[in-house]
């Protein structure tokens, strides 16, 4: 028998991170979905497990790896890895911070001025021939809007950067103030809502947060408000926001998160006054590339013994 690691990919992983995952350690690939048997034969032998930022590592799947010594999540988010359990158990768990802010940020921004000035809608108007028969809609200015981000981290931030050069006014919510910067800070989503003309979200998903962006916050927003939502689909009440779209609670939503990836509602996917993408806030080559190393080293420091580079806290 090789004399490699044993490590369960529990999502499907970039090809450039399976093939170094692969040159170092055995890797098996979501068989405790695919082959229960297969799986419960090597499940002893399993000493660490590679998620991404979606993929559930529940407390029941860590009890059947008796040898697991660690977690790696491809991505930032970490709501789906039972934290609690793991760090019961001493096994530590490493995501990729630091690395995705500019791609997350720059598609929150592309998003909003999507969004705003409806730019796939004028695309498919030119594309169908519609513009032979009359001028399109106007839209919304960005430059000098209001600007509300739900979650003030490190994306939060490079978010509100990018918003200066468009020269929004902006302003946060979040658990608390932070000392470091220099926006206005409401206390709840609701009041920081009734400020905006753009609702950002960007804070990590998980209980603490699930279904904050509800009815009341959309209301609150208004029938001229936009909401952007690159952070978890769970963050939003999704029913309330296709009700409120619907009814003209708010002007439009552009999404890149939903709460049952791949599956969109087909309500929102009919409807002119938003705009989705799959969940491609970190997809880039460069940036995918940079968080398939940090997944990699992270499990490469843990198995030589060395520092994790980027732990998650307890
Ligand atoms: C995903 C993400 O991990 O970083 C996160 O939290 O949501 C993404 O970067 C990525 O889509 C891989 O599945």
């Amino acid at each position: 028998m090789s004399d490699k690691a044993e490590v369960l990919a529990v999502a499907p992983l970039m090809p450039f991170l399976m093939e170094s995952l692969r040159a170092e350690y055995t890797v098996h690939d979501r068989i405790h979905v695919s082959d229960p048997a297969a799986f419960a034969a090597v499940a002893p032998r399993i000493r660490a497990v590679v998620a991404n930022g979606e993929a559930k590592v529940p407390r029941e799947l860590m009890a059947q790896l008796p040898a697991l010594e660690m977690i790696s999540v491809f991505g930032v988010g970490y709501d789906g890895v039972d934290v609690p359990a793991a760090h019961e158990r001493g096994v530590p768990v490493t995501n990729t911070p630091e690395v995705l802010n500019d791609d997350v940020a720059d598609l929150a921004l592309g998003l909003l001025l999507s969004i705003a000035r409806r730019i796939p809608q004028a695309d498919r108007f030119v594309r169908e021939g519609e513009w032979t028969k009359g001028p399109f809609t106007l839209s919304r200015k960005v430059t000098g809007a209001r600007l509300g981000i739900v979650g003030m981290g490190r994306i939060g931030q490079a978010i509100a950067h990018r918003a200066l050069a468009f020269q929004m006014d902006v302003s946060y919510t979040a658990r608390s103030p932070r000392a470091n910067v220099p926006y206005t800070y409401y206390p709840d989503a609701a009041a920081l809502a009734a400020a905006v003309d753009f609702l950002v979200v960007i804070t990590p998903g998980g209980a603490a947060t699930r279904g904050m962006i509800d009815a009341k916050v959309l209301q609150a927003l208004g029938p001229q408000g936009y909401l952007v939502n690159v952070a978890r689909g769970s963050v939003v009440d999704q029913p309330a926001l296709v009700a409120a779209l619907q009814n003209g609670v708010i002007a439009g939503a552009a999404l890149d998160v939903f709460v049952d990836e791949p599956n969109v509602p087909a309500e929102l996917r009919n409807m002119p006054n938003v705009v989705l993408t799959p969940h491609v806030g970190s997809g880039t080559r460069q940036t995918r590339e940079a968080m398939a190393m940090l997944t990699f080293n992270n499990l490469r420091a843990h198995f030589a013994g060395q520092p994790l580079l980027t732990p998650v806290a307890s």
